[in-house]
């Protein structure tokens, strides 16, 4: 089935259409945007995005907020993580972590998805530690510094397939698909 992604992000519908082709879904890119509501959590953005496109008659659509929460800067940056990138970049969010030795950190994503008039909202995560430097050229955003558990590599230094195996958006994305399949039945 046809599906819009809604999002800015190229790093994320490059994932979107790594996970979804496969279990049949072909996801066309979509420009339309929303004004992200100031909240606390990513379910509270995604349900306040997920209302303005309904309002503007888009058909079927997915989208995603995210974010990397850091446990010794008590969840920062969390929700304002792509206002923080765009700031401080991968350097100033380390140097934020400089002689800390509590590097643990996690990434939720929070997909929101609009089919046939019914609302799909689901949840991924995916734990892990800030490295101590920067490492990689895959993917985008916050890659180069997140060492998912059980890995010595960063999401940046795998490949699109092993990180989506085991990150939050491709959870999330799994979520998504097998809800979405349950309702079907
Ligand atoms: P949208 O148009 O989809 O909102 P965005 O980049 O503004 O795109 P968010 O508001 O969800 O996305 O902000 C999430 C931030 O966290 C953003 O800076 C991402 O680069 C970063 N991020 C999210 N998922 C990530 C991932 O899998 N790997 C690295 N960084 C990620």
């Amino acid at each position: 089935m046809k599906i819009y992604a809604v999002t800015s992000n190229q790093g994320k519908l490059r994932e979107f259409r790594s996970v979804l082709g496969p279990l049949g879904f072909e996801v066309e890119h979509s420009d339309e945007d929303c004004d992200e509501i100031q909240a606390d959590t990513l379910r509270e953005v995604v349900i306040g995005c997920l209302a303005q496109l309904k309002g503007r008659g888009i058909g079927d659509l997915i989208i995603d907020d995210s974010g990397l929460f850091i446990d010794a800067l008590k969840g920062f940056p969390g929700v304002y993580s792509a206002y923080a990138l765009k700031t401080l970049g991968l350097q100033g969010a380390l140097k934020l972590m400089e002689g800390v030795d509590d590097r643990g950190a996690r990434f939720e994503c929070c997909i929101g998805a609009t089919i046939g008039g019914e609302d799909i909202i689901v949840t991924g995560r995916c734990d892990g530690t800030i490295a101590l430097a920067p490492s990689g050229t895959e993917g985008f955003g916050f890659d180069p510094v997140f060492i998912p558990s059980g890995h010595s590599q960063t999401f940046a230094e795998i490949s699109i397939e092993e990180k989506n195996s085991i990150s939050h958006r491709g959870r999330a994305l799994q979520a998504f698909s097998d809800e979405l399949r349950r309702r079907k039945e």
